[in-house]
């Protein structure tokens, strides 16, 4: 019954108060620059539409959380984009959220969230951006998102002052990750507790990517009647491969690896929203930045469809004389 939506929807999120470093927020631009919507209109009967980049606000009214930091920022985009979000969805659209660092990944799975509440969360990264911020030795947000997410760990937080529009309600029993290689401890005790599927690296060089994927879905979704939303940080890449992103580490998915990951989650028919976040064209060379770009373009047309053997002419039979 599931096939693949022809239509999708594109929004930019220039933010980056959920980690300390410049750029990230350029990255919706620097895409849109390099040819997104373009690229993503050569796929065959792709209805491709772009909304736009999410207002994230500049001054909200501060909320103060030891080792938290930026928190009502995080919290204002997240809202804002949740709302902007879920529209895209209710236009029957897959949505695409272009971050922007990795904490806008509460608004963009709770705006899935209130759209579809049977989706699951494929979380792709080289790390599980399951820490509170008692266990966070960073304070940034962009390593809490999946915490803040989940309704199992929501003892686990003090009162979040601008949070309020944020009840957890997705269940951690819905998540699964791949790419992992530098998870903290109190992470590790997580995804232990919680049993979360979870295809680390040496998960991904023991079964191949196509069958970790396979696994991943068949785990959380048996019976294959459930949305997915795929959370792609692009620093699940391989640091050769990706290397302008904010905290690079080496061991990761190959290129080839992370599309072949996109097509066979595009062959289910059931893929709803992609978020592709942590890009930072202010880091590295220019091939750097090219490469990285280049990179997400293609995780993001592999997860639309796009195929790599090329597509013939339509209604065409023959070479031209
Ligand atoms: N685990 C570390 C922390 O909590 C680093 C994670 C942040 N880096 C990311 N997230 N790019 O995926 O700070
Ligand atoms: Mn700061
Ligand atoms: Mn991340
Ligand atoms: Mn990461």
């Amino acid at each position: 019954k599931w096939e693949p939506l022809a239509r999708v929807g594109i929004l930019g999120v220039p933010f980056e108060k959920g980690q300390k470093k410049y750029g990230v927020s350029v990255a919706p631009a620097a895409l849109r620059c390099a040819g997104l919507v373009e690229q993503l209109r050569q796929i065959e009967g792709l209805d491709v539409k772009d909304f736009g980049d999410v207002d994230t606000p500049k001054s909200p009214p501060s909320a103060r959380v030891d080792n938290m930091e930026h928190l009502e920022q995080v919290s204002a985009c997240a809202q804002a984009l949740s709302v902007r979000v879920a529209e895209v969805l209710r236009d029957d659209r897959v949505v695409i959220t272009i971050g922007g660092d990795h904490s806008i990944g509460v608004g963009s799975v709770d705006g899935h969230y209130k759209v579809n509440e049977d989706m699951i969360l494929i979380w792709v990264d080289a790390h599980a951006d399951i820490n509170t911020n008692e266990t966070s030795d960073s304070g940034s947000v962009h390593g809490m998102p999946v915490a803040l997410l989940c309704r199992e760990l929501s003892d686990y937080w003090p009162y979040l002052p601008t949070m309020d529009w944020q009840v957890p309600r997705f269940s951690i029993k819905n998540l699964g990750y791949i790419g992992l290689r530098s998870v903290d401890s109190y992470e590790r005790l997580a995804i232990e507790k919680y049993n979360i599927p979870t295809f680390a690296m040496e998960d991904v060089d023991t079964h191949g990517i196509k069958s970790s994927v396979q696994h991943v879905l068949q785990q959380l979704d048996p019976r294959g009647e459930k949305p997915i939303h795929v959370s792609f940080d692009i620093d699940s890449l391989d640091a050769l491969e990706a290397p302008s992103t904010g905290t690079p580490v080496r061991g990761g998915l190959t290129l080839r690896e992370g599309i072949n990951m996109m097509e066979t989650i595009y062959a289910t028919g059931r893929l709803r929203a992609v978020d592709l976040v942590e890009i930072n064209p202010a880091i590295g060379t220019d091939t750097d930045r090219r490469h990285t770009i280049d990179a997400g373009l293609s995780i993001l047309k592999a997860a639309l469809g796009a195929p790599r053997r090329g597509t013939a002419p339509k209604g065409v039979l023959d070479l031209p004389k």
